[in-house]
């Protein structure tokens, strides 16, 4: 179980200028009305497990009538984010009692078959998307008032009366998004699954991207940092909405607190609100999150707005450092993530994380014309770059180890690769040795995957890099993913972080960027 790193004290900074920017950016979300295609019936095989088969929805659905116990699987036929409506009536005599049924939401089929009420995790049951319902009055017509992101759902009748039945006429979804999706082109490719992960990868940043870059639709549905970032780079691949980017930076810029910091996450309602969780690896990720940005824009405003909100978070960053010039180790608390997954030490990927975000600091210097800031930050990064060889770097095994086990895993490799301590051949060989090596903590997020693609790509690795985004993108395909997960660990199918993969969000902002990979290095093969 991770432990939340709580504050003492937590003090919240507004800049209302920034808020008001963000506002003015709020976008409107496009609706479009959608129906079941199909529906699938649940049948158990000799190993107990399910076992589906489909049936031509519309036919079969309308007006049909059921009765105490009896319940439907409805098939949208891919993802969604919306808003349920029904269309209920009653058939026999006069409605007697009320009309009790519940509906479940679920984005991937697997989810209907987990018990919610044997749940034992950590985090909120209340995730789950489900509904018991009274209908006191039919005809009724009902719409739900929370948002769902699902492609199946289920509506089991658990009670009516003997003296009468209820009717579905119809079912109806509202499908919502900031963006529209129509006038994206897919990537030429005579590879298939390399379309197909185009085309998910695209669902599944569409399905996010609501008032802001959500993180999940299902869960968490809030705004984390690490998240909009990947986010914001398959975007500026895509579907191009840079006014979403630059309100989600004026939020974070707008909204920081105690010495200046970035909170790791915000909460969007009632009202936009900052976390009271300090993440030291996505505040520092924030420069880079702002240089993408300008660099896809060239918004000079908005860069000299937040340009001194990335250099406080290295500077807040530099604090932690102790006599050794590492950060010390934190591992067992949720302060610097890295990656989901047992036991992982992030005391070396956090000082790695330190040296990749002042690399950006310089680059946003740059383009300031701030030579004192480039000065210092190029002086003190080259410094960290040597305590990062002196402290971690184990020359028998040719790998980097971290924290007082000297644990070996990829995470830690891979960001001292992004760090650049080492140049570009040496980099090669440890992304090589690694994969030889294969380190028993394995990544388990396609948040850390993606990090593995982009140490792969900058250490002149692209053919691998591709191999590996068919390899680890191209199973969760395999295993029915209509969006890309949480979580994806290819060597045990039901990890979660929480304690049930039922409540791992399956549509999650994170995971969608290897259509930012695919179109920025490798399309001009495919055109
Ligand atoms: C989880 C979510 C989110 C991630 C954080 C660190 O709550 O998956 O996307 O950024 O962890």
């Amino acid at each position: 179980m991770a432990s939340f790193c709580v504050l003492d004290e937590f003090e919240v900074h507004k800049n209302e200028e920034f808020l008001r920017i963000a506002e003015e950016l709020k976008p409107e979300l496009h609706e479009r009305e959608i129906r079941p295609l199909s529906m699938v019936k649940v049948e158990k095989n000799e190993d107990g497990d399910t076992f589906v088969t489909d049936e031509k929805a519309q036919d079969t659905l309308k007006y049909r009538v059921f009765k105490k116990d009896e319940s439907v699987i409805l098939d949208f036929g891919t993802h969604y984010v919306g808003y349920l409506t029904l269309n209920l009536a009653s058939a026999g005599s006069h409605q007697d009692a009320p009309a009790y049924i519940y509906v479940r939401f679920a984005e991937r089929l697997d989810e209907l078959t987990e018990n919610t009420e044997e749940y034992t995790g950590w985090i909120s049951k209340g995730w789950f998307q489900e509904e018991y319902i009274h209908v006191d009055v039919l005809p009724a017509r009902l719409e739900l008032p929370r948002r769902y992101a699902f492609r199946y759902l289920e509506i089991k009748v658990l009670d009516v009366s003997l003296k009468f039945s209820l009717v579905i006429n119809d079912i109806s979804v509202k499908a919502v998004s900031a963006v529209n999706d129509e006038n994206i082109q897919l990537i030429k490719s005579d590879d298939a699954i390399l379309r197909k992960i185009d085309e998910v990868s695209i669902r599944t940043l569409k399905n996010c991207m609501q008032f802001v870059f959500e993180d999940g639709p299902k869960r968490d549905r809030r705004m984390w940092l690490g998240d909009f970032r990947l986010q914001a780079r398959a975007n500026y691949r895509t579907f191009r909405n840079m006014s979403m980017v630059k309100r989600c930076l004026y939020l974070f810029g707008g909204l920081t607190f105690n010495e200046g910091k970035i909170p790791a996450c915000l909460f969007l309602e009632p009202e936009i609100e900052p976390d009271d969780t300090y993440l030291f690896d996505y505040a520092l990720l924030f420069g880079s999150v702002l240089l993408d940005y300008y660099r896809a824009t060239k918004d000079q405003k908005t860069l000299e707005d937040l340009y001194p909100i990335a250099i406080r978070q290295i500077e807040i960053g530099l604090t932690y450092l102790n006599e050794d010039g590492i950060i010390p180790d934190r591992s067992g608390q949720f302060w610097c993530f890295v990656d989901w997954g047992d036991g992982l030490n992030t005391q070396a990927a956090s000082l790695a994380i330190l040296i990749y975000s002042m690399r950006y600091g310089i680059r946003l210097a740059e383009y300031m014309k701030d030579d004192k800031t480039i000065h210092w930050l190029t002086e003190k990064m080259e410094e960290l770059k040597r305590s990062a060889v002196d402290h971690f770097w184990d020359g028998e095994q040719k790998l980097f180890v971290s924290g007082e086990e000297r644990q070996v895993s990829w995470a830690t490799q891979v960001w001292m690769i992004l760090a650049r301590v080492f140049d570009k051949e040496k980099n090669r060989e440890l992304i090589i040795h690694t994969i030889e090596v294969n380190p028993e903590h394995s990544m388990v997020s396609p948040y850390m995957y993606h990090h593995y693609i982009d140490a792969l790509i900058r250490s002149g690795e692209r053919e691998r890099a591709l191999e590996e985004i068919k390899n680890y993108w191209g199973g969760m395909i395999k295993d029915h993913a209509d969006t890309f997960w949480e979580l994806y660990n290819p060597h045990n199918k039901y990890e979660s972080p929480y304690g049930s993969v039922a409540i791992n969000s399956f549509c999650h902002a994170w995971s969608c960027t290897p259509t930012y990979f695919l179109r920025k290095f490798y399309i001009s093969e495919f055109e």
